[in-house]
């Protein structure tokens, strides 16, 4: 496993420069102040090296001495878990399953919406843009219930929009479009510094 070989002091990263899901890794990297070594990997080095460790070759992945993990919401509970300070989880079970229904409609609905507009063609993008707009207007409200979503505090979900957001006007979606409650969060969620330290070149200039 050469991709291990070396680095088994510090914990290692393997992201890309503008994923998004690698954004939501390094963002709790960085809300926690974990030392890590962060890998950014090109496509061509990414499906070569990366399967050597993870069978589907994708970032991000972490390794964490002998622990390999991927898939990201197992990448950041991993890390929510190993360095408890700040807690980017609620305690008690009802917050927490609460909070992990939120992780799996924002991948499933928030995610994908990205990616989707990301990998087909401008004109074919139009619809999909539409969707993932109407999606996140459809949740104008919650956003503007607490200071965080659905929470007092920030937490993993915050760590799973942001990137969502940052990414809206490079594919499309002015921020002017946008209900106010969603860009009062999202001014909220940028100028956290943790925030801004996890974002790479690539991501600064989508903005
Ligand atoms: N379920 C995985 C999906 C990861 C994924 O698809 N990552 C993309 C980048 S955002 C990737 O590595 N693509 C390259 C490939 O599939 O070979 C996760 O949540 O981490």
């Amino acid at each position: 496993m050469s991709l291990v070989a070396n680095r088994r002091s510090v914990m290692t990263l393997f992201s890309a420069p503008a994923c998004l899901r690698c954004h939501a890794a390094r963002i709790v990297l960085a809300e926690k102040d974990i030392t890590v070594d962060i890998i950014q990997m090109d496509e061509v080095t990414m499906r070569e090296d990366l399967y050597q460790i993870n069978p589907y070759g994708t970032v991000p992945t972490l390794v964490d001495r002998d622990l390999v993990l991927y898939g990201t919401q197992v990448i950041q509970e991993y890390l929510d878990e190993r360095f408890p300070h700040p807690p980017l989880m609620a305690v008690d079970p009802v917050s927490r399953a609460t909070a992990r229904l939120a992780l799996y409609r924002i991948e499933q609905d928030w995610w994908r919406g990205v990616e989707q507009v990301l990998e087909v063609g401008d004109r074919a993008a139009s619809k999909l843009r539409k969707a993932l707009f109407e999606s996140l207007a459809s949740s104008s409200e919650v956003f503007g219930l607490k200071p965080f979503f659905l929470s007092e505090e920030f937490s993993l979900v915050d760590a799973a929009i942001s990137p969502v957001l940052w990414r809206l006007p490079s594919l499309g979606i002015a921020d002017e479009k946008l209900p106010q409650e969603i860009r009062d969060y999202a001014r909220r969620m940028f100028n956290r510094e943790a925030f801004q330290l996890s974002l790479t070149e690539a991501e600064r200039e989508l903005r």
